[in-house]
């Protein structure tokens, strides 16, 4: 098949998905065209299968904000046009939706048919596309797509309650390299790490107050008052400064690192003992399938799409949003006890190896098919 990509490139969930959804189709030999303003970061090498289209927005003294739904529609189109795309699959309902909408209809005027399917990932339907002013757009053209997919029940059923829907969504999972993830550790950066063998607790995010990245440096500083550890950050964004003074200020500062963006997480992973996310909405949490590929168990709250992936007290623990005291407390049962860790981090394991790549892509290929 010949699919178009739509996404957004940066370290977002929905961009990282959607890179490694394209780059597993086109080891199926599937051609993948990526159209997006840069070059997705999980996307790198060269393979021969991956196409990647840059949308240009050029800048003109009268706009104070440049058009970019319009250049993307017009890329969609010329690309469709020059390269066979045979369907468009657009990750994130904001604009690529409703620019989807409008490449299709420009081609229908020319009598082509490209069907649609559009993914939500979260934010595009619980903060952004709720908001009122893009909320009848983000209707609409959800509504024009031949297919809605969701990463998550729980962000199917958000989007039915929120949304006038007049069409069903498919819920396919996110989902992960198990292969790729579960790594030996390397010994060295791990010495650089906890010289004295401290137990590794990581955070990952955009550092969106949705995260709740201050709540991972409470639980960190009570956690760290009663055993040896240290606490890696990775990922930058909004928050981050404040984090950072916050970190600074307290007993803990010393054990704590920040390493910025990275993109060998699986390296990060395979040193960590621990992963913390007490977001305030997660819809499906694709930070914490990666921990678990790597063995990793998941403190996290118990919001969204997360009971559906991290199982309580099985491959880690579900606490209510802003229940530090209770993160706390489960950190260090699992922490404290070798064989206790040692039985959480099988559990989280065999619990990502449900959402293994080779058990997702195949349902996204098989909802292709029943268009093309
Ligand atoms: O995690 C983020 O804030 C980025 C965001 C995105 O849209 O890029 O991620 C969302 O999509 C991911 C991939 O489907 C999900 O795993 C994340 O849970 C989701 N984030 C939220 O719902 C806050």
């Amino acid at each position: 098949m010949n699919i178009g990509i739509v996404c957004y490139p940066t370290f977002g969930g929905s961009g990282v998905l959607a890179t490694e959804l394209g780059k597993a189709l086109a080891d199926k030999g599937h051609n993948i065209h990526f159209i997006t303003y840069q070059q997705p970061v999980r996307l790198s090498g060269f393979h021969a299968n991956i196409f990647y289209h840059e949308v240009r927005v050029p800048t003109y003294p009268l706009f104070d904000y440049p058009p970019y739904e319009t250049a993307l529609a017009s890329t969609m189109v010329d690309v469709i046009l020059n390269n066979d795309v045979e369907l468009l699959h657009v990750h994130y309902a904001i604009p690529h939706a409703s620019a989807a909408f409008m490449a299709k209809q420009i081609l229908a005027k020319q009598g082509i048919k490209i069907p649609v399917v559009t993914t939500l990932h979260g934010t595009d339907i619980t903060l952004v596309g709720r908001d009122k002013t893009y909320s009848p757009v983000v209707t609409f053209s959800m509504n024009e797509s031949d297919a809605i997919t969701a990463v998550s029940k729980n962000l199917r059923d958000e989007t039915f309650r929120n949304f006038k829907m007049e069409k069903d969504i498919q819920v396919i999972y996110n989902f992960v390299d198990v292969k790729r993830f579960n790594r030996k550790p390397i010994d060295a950066f791990k010495k650089v790490i906890s010289p004295n063998g401290e137990k590794i607790l990581l955070h990952a995010s955009n550092f969106r107050k949705v995260k709740r990245v201050d709540d991972v440096v409470k639980v960190f500083v009570k956690v760290n008052a009663e055993m040896p550890s240290k606490l890696l950050f990775v990922g930058d964004g909004p928050e981050r400064p404040y984090i950072e003074t916050m970190c600074r200020e307290s007993a803990a500062h010393h054990d704590i690192r920040f390493l910025g963006k990275q993109e060998q997480m699986e390296d990060i992973l395979a040193v960590s003992d621990l992963f913390l996310l007490p977001s305030e909405y997660e819809s499906f949490g694709l930070a914490a399938l990666e921990a678990m590929a790597a063995a990793v168990p998941v403190i996290s709250t118990n919001a969204g799409g997360l009971p559906e992936i991290n199982i309580n007290n099985y491959s880690g623990f579900l606490s209510d949003v802003g229940d530090v005291d209770d993160m706390c407390k489960n950190t260090l049962l699992i922490l404290s006890d070798e064989v206790k860790l040692k039985e959480f981090k099988q559990n989280a394991l065999e619990q990502a190896m449900k959402f293994d790549i080779n058990n997702i892509v195949p349902e996204y290929e098989a909802l292709y098919k029943t268009f093309i």
